[in-house]
């Protein structure tokens, strides 16, 4: 099973992120329904495996936490852009909970990740976008904010790769405990 560890977004967040989704000839924007924020890749994890992960995510204690996306941005390999994305506002929160996911998942026996943590909505992954037309797109959004949103939870997902769009199913969430009182 092909997994993934993610924050899945509110409804309004993810009409907010419809806005972003035009202007890129060629491209072929994720639906609304996959819109998340990747916390943890975890690929191809056998069922065994996955039990351990499952119970060591279970065991996270995080405190809950608001987010705020803003801004979009792009991964590219060389001159080719991979991934163009809306991004995250910082929040130290968020790079917390990320580093216990990774925790976890290295306790139940998965090699470690060792990539920093960048954290975005991807939107597409474009097919050589016209260089004028990506700068023109990622300056045109450059303003882009969200409402803020809360986070109560995190959620493992599984993919299924292949058809059309990826199908993604939340196979089980994890509640973070209430958000830390302001200090
Ligand atoms: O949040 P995004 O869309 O960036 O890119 C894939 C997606 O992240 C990433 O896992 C998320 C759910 O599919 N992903 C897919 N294959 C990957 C790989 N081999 C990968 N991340 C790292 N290595």
């Amino acid at each position: 099973m092909r997994l993934f560890v993610a924050l899945s977004l509110p409804e309004n967040v993810r009409w907010q992120l419809r806005l972003l989704c035009g202007g890129l000839p060629g491209a072929r924007w994720v639906p609304p329904e996959n819109l998340h924020i990747t916390l943890r890749f975890l690929g191809e994890v056998d069922g065994r495996d996955a039990e351990y992960v499952d119970a060591s995510l279970a065991s996270i204690r995080a405190p809950g936490f608001q987010l705020k996306l803003a801004g979009v941005g792009h991964f590219a390999s060389g001159s080719r852009v991979r991934t163009v994305w809306a991004g995250v506002e910082k929040e130290p929160a968020l790079q917390h909970l990320h580093d216990k996911i990774e925790s976890a998942v290295v306790r139940a026996g998965l090699p470690p990740d060792g990539q920093k943590f960048t954290p975005h909505v991807t939107l597409t992954w474009p097919k050589d976008p016209p260089v004028p037309k990506l700068q023109q797109y990622l300056a045109g959004h450059n303003l882009f904010r969200s409402d803020p949103f809360e986070i109560t939870h995190f959620t493992l997902f599984s993919s299924l790769t292949g058809g059309e769009a990826s199908v993604y199913r939340a196979e089980r969430s994890y509640a973070l405990t209430a958000k830390a009182p302001a200090t």
